[in-house]
């Protein structure tokens, strides 16, 4: 028996920026009026308020002197559903980049484009030209829904992939603020040209249904406060796990008959990774299988999710502001009791779904309807060009010769689509000249890593990431080569800061940044992200990496089950019998600890990548010779 939704608790008190919120006019102020000022950076407040347009202020953290007023920029974001970029955005981004930003481009892990180092002078120039290029920025960042993500692979015979695109972009639309805010400040008032909304899409929205629609004439889902807290969802199928479903608030799998129409959704709720270190309030948590929707009740269900969200989150501790935790603190049941008021009716049973797997979708594929897709691999999802790696100015060639449309990866790579298989050579030896790796090139450590952009630009982190790990990789590569494990492969991904923008923790190996050269290590995750690591070691210092990791790849080379994984054998051994391990290992040969430090500054790193340059070999190789030298001398 489903019942109307029982008031909110109205809390006593707020966060101050909820007050802020308020106050912003449907975010107009003060981005409205700063943004007039001629000054190098916004207030504090603006700067709240800023995000929800998508842009961060910042500072180059590199460049801090004391006494000193800081180097401030933007970075934006942009909001693309399912990754999609048309090759005019782009152009226009890439173009951006190089006149206002920092010469890269940065694929993330939510399947969207930043661009960081951007001046305040400069801000309006550059999202208007984003916008007038089919693009946009709006509600990438702040407290509202964020870019919606659905699989890259741009298949066009595989009917559940198409609908979990089309349903990314409409579940991106309804939830899209309505404010004029935007255009007011950004186009001077211009409208953006878009496409026509989903007439289901618009009809969603203007079904008030038990109390999911405010009676706010700017903001009909949203209100004056806007959600508690950021709001994450995606759009899956079954089987395919390359968007990291487990960690949304919200996540679909679209559920096709055998006729491949569509009949309706699962539903997840309840993921979310951000936490902070010595805060035991907060803590990362996987989603919760909440029930079954028709297709036809999409919209209003994931409404109902949002209100539920918006009306009962925590609007004081914004610590414990987002969804996971009102899961947490209430329990599925009571979770899915709430959201069915809002409903209007009970939500159906879960569906059984078959196992899923991480999928890159790196290299050529056929998409299904005689035309061609390939996936790019990009370090750390930065696009740039360096020394003979010239990435930036391959894409830039391509796109203008060929015009293709593009999906990005919650893996921070990319997939560029609609390629005729005549230009296949010619696109292949674009990518050759300008030295970007195929796939079968890339080392498969590097290949299933990811790091966040830490320093210099990220205003909360505490070590490097971004900078950091390709040298640990190489670290890493040549430790398993040393105990014997030279093909062996695992998901790595790095953090500088516990909030887990590159979702250390559903790697098999996490390195999240505690103290300027230490790392919490979190082992144990699922190698298809269907399961949370946990802490093995709450502060390493990363000269200690080696002799750390040296007796867990020992002990996992002896013991582990045929084709296991180094993700699935931790969480199967367990911690306990790892550290009792550790504590007695007696390496077999005394490699000499050596000094590291880190990030692109690393001297052995940066040696290492000119002797490489030189001889045109990969870092790898030249590790790998060295190893085997070494070891020859202990023969
Ligand atoms: Fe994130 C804050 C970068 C995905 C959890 N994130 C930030 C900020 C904006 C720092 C800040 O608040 O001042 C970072 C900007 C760094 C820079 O210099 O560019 C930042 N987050 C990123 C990106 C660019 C990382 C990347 O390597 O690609 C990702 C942008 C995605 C996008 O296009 O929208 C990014 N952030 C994530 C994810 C992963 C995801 O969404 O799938 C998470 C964990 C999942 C989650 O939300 O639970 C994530 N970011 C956070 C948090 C912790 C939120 C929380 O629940 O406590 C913060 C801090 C905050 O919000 O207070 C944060
Ligand atoms: Fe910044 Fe931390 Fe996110 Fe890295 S994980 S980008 S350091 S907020």
């Amino acid at each position: 028996m489903v019942t109307t939704p029982s008031q909110p608790i109205t809390a006593p008190r707020v966060s101050k920026v909820e007050g802020l919120k308020e106050r912003s006019r449907a975010l107009r102020e003060p981005v409205a009026t700063e943004i007039l000022q001629d000054t190098t950076h916004f207030s504090e407040d603006a700067a709240q308020i800023l995000k929800f347009h998508g842009s961060y202020q910042q500072d180059n953290r590199d460049n801090r002197i004391k006494g000193q007023e800081k180097d401030y920029q933007f970075m934006l974001r942009t909001r693309n559903p399912g990754g999609f970029i048309p090759a005019q955005l782009y152009l226009a981004l890439d173009q951006l980049s190089e006149t206002y930003g920092n010469h890269t481009l940065r694929a993330t892990t939510r399947q969207g484009f930043q661009i960081h180092g951007i001046l305040k002078r400069n801000l309006k120039t550059v999202i208007a030209e984003i916008v007038r290029n089919m693009g946009s920025t709006l509600g990438a960042c702040g407290d509202l829904n964020r870019n919606v993500m659905a699989p890259p692979a741009p298949y066009k015979n595989r009917q559940d992939y198409c609908y979990a695109r089309e349903y990314a972009d409409n579940i991106a639309d309804l939830l899209t603020p309505r404010t004029g805010a935007y255009y007011e400040i950004w186009l001077d008032g211009e409208k953006a040209i878009t496409a026509e909304p989903n007439p289901e899409v618009v009809a969603a929205l203007q079904r008030n249904g038990t109390g999911t629609i405010f009676h706010d004439k700017e903001e009909p889902i949203y209100g004056t406060y806007y959600m508690p807290r950021k709001f994450k969802c995606c759009v899956t199928v079954p089987g395919d796990n390359s968007v990291d479903l487990f960690s949304q608030d919200v996540a679909l799998v679209v559920l096709t008959n055998a006729a491949g129409e569509l009949e309706g959704f699962d539903v997840y709720a309840g993921g979310g990774l951000g936490r902070t270190h010595n805060k035991e309030e907060t803590f990362v948590r996987i989603a919760d299988p909440i029930g079954y929707v028709d297709k036809a009740d999409v919209y209003d269900l994931m409404k109902a999710i949002v209100a539920t969200q918006r009306d009962y989150g925590d609007r004081f501790n914004r610590r414990h502001a987002r969804m996971k935790y009102l899961l947490h603190d209430w329990g599925v049941e009571k979770f899915r009791a709430k959201v069915e008021e809002y409903f209007g009716k009970p939500i159906q049973p879960f569906r059984p779904l078959p196992e899923f797997q991480y999928l890159d979708y790196l290299g050529w594929h056929e998409q299904g309807d005689g035309k061609l897709f390939l996936g790019i691999s990009i370090e750390n999802g930065r696009i740039k060009d360096e020394g003979s790696f010239q990435l930036k100015t391959a894409l830039r060639e391509i796109e203008q010769k060929f015009a293709l449309p593009m999906r990005l990866t919650a893996s921070q790579n990319l997939i560029l689509y609609e390629i005729d298989p005549a230009d296949q050579v010619a696109i292949q030896a674009i990518l050759d000249r300008c030295g970007v790796q195929r796939e079968t090139a890339i080392d498969t450590l590097v290949r299933y890593s990811m790091a966040c952009p830490a320093l210099p630009t990220c205003g909360l982190a505490i070590t490097e990431s971004e900078r950091a790990l390709p040298s640990i990789l190489e670290r890493i590569r040549a430790l398993l080569m040393k105990v014997g494990l030279k093909d062996e492969h695992f998901v790595i991904r790095m953090t500088g800061c516990p909030n887990g923008c590159a979702r250390p923790y559903l790697a098999e190996l996490g390195f999240v940044g505690q103290s300027p050269s230490a790392y919490q290590l979190w082992l144990g995750a699922a190698p298809n992200q269907t399961r949370l690591s946990r802490p093995y070691i709450d502060n390493m210092e990363i000269d200690d990496l080696e002799t750390t990791l040296e007796p867990l790849f020992v002990y996992f080379k002896k013991n582990r089950k045929k084709r296991e994984s180094f993700g699935d054998f931790c969480d199967r051994v367990g911690f306990d019998t790892l550290r009792q391990f550790a504590a007695t290992y007696e390496p077999a040969t005394t490699a000499k600890r050596t000094r590291h430090r880190v990030g692109v500054y690393d001297p052995a790193y940066s040696k290492l990548k000119a002797a490489a340059e030189q001889h045109g070999k990969p870092m790898t190789a030249l590790v790998n010779e060295a190893i085997e030298a070494y070891l020859k001398t202990l023969e």
